[in-house]
């Protein structure tokens, strides 16, 4: 196998573009095609202060180190969550994060749930749901508010996540089983400005995972290989495996999948939105200021009253 732009010995296939490249022409080619699907779908520009939420693992920091690269003004923020119980998933993370900043010398920010909150999502989950649920609704709503809220405080621009085709088709092929409107809705990979919302943005929407992993090896990124434990029972993984094997079978079939979607949203199938705006949000959480639809405390704030 070839490199087709200079004949050298390639070090990857993707069959799914009908491409081989080097890894010189590869590391080439991942940062041109992020910059090629930024201005595509007008994520954000050179001069917008931008918030990498970096988690430790390959996505996060591949993405971090191309926008960088890309001469993008950004900073690193990293939600310590306390997830820590046998395997240190969390503190380990955290350890990622902090070198990759200082090796790149990048600003990085860390918000640490128990000192700030009082509570890391294990012991909230346990205090809401006695444990018998999996924590990722509450940590999922938990991330997007605090990371929200450390956007606005810091006047960020946009805050951008390391969320890959393979994450993007996997929740796509879910949602759209259950016909699920509401989150079909907000699968745009910008969601824009609303007052109290921060945008938010995927760069890496149309770069599949085994990509990323090849640019973070080839780069000698050094991330967190293991997962959080409370990944095990995921339903996204489940779907992941499910689109494996399709794309397997038929090279491309997640891009073509995501793309479809894309272009239905584009014709206005559904109508786009930003996160909780299915209502017109024009009340604010009396205690954080955020906006809620509730007409009382927000989502958040609500998991803290009933301490
Ligand atoms: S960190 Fe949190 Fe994830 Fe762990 S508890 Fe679930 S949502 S799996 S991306
Ligand atoms: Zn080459
Ligand atoms: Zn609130």
């Amino acid at each position: 196998m070839r490199c087709r732009k200079c004949g050298e010995k390639a070090v990857i296939n993707m069959r799914q573009h009908r491409l081989s490249l080097c890894a010189e022409h590869y590391l080439e080619w991942i940062p041109q095609q992020v910059q090629r699907h930024i201005e595509k779908y007008e994520m954000f520009s050179f001069d917008d202060k931008i918030l990498v939420a970096v988690s430790g693992g390959k996505d996060s920091l591949a993405l971090w180190n191309i926008l960088n690269g890309l001469g993008y003004k950004t900073e690193g923020v990293y939600i310590d969550l306390g997830i820590d119980e046998g395997i240190d998933y969390s503190r380990n993370s955290r350890l990622t994060v902090e070198s990759f900043a200082e090796n790149n010398q990048l600003p990085i920010h860390l918000i640490n749930m128990q000192k700030k909150h009082g509570e890391t999502i294990p012991e909230i989950n346990q205090r809401t749901h006695r444990g018998r649920r999996n924590p990722c609704s509450v940590c999922g709503l938990v991330k997007r508010h605090v990371l929200n809220q450390f956007s606005l405080d810091g006047s960020f621009d946009v805050i951008v996540t390391g969320h890959n085709l393979d994450d993007e088709a996997a929740i796509l092929l879910a949602n759209t089983l259950d016909w699920s409107l509401e989150f079909l809705s907000r699968g745009y990979p910008v969601l824009p400005a609303k007052p109290g919302f921060t945008r938010k943005a995927k760069p890496f929407c149309r770069i599949y995972e085994r990509e990323s992993a090849a640019y973070t090896i080839l780069r000698k990124i050094n991330f967190i290989n293991s997962e959080c434990p409370f990944s095990i029972d995921s339903k996204q993984i489940y779907y992941k495996e499910i689109l494996n094997q399709w794309e397997d079978d038929k090279p491309g079939t997640k891009l073509r999948f995501y793309l479809h979607y894309l272009k239905t949203l584009d014709q206005g199938a559904f109508p786009r939105g930003q996160e909780n705006d299915q209502e017109l949000i024009d009340q604010q959480c009396p205690n954080c200021g955020q906006p809620t639809n509730t007409g009382g405390l927000c989502a958040f704030c609500q998991i803290f009253e009933v301490k």
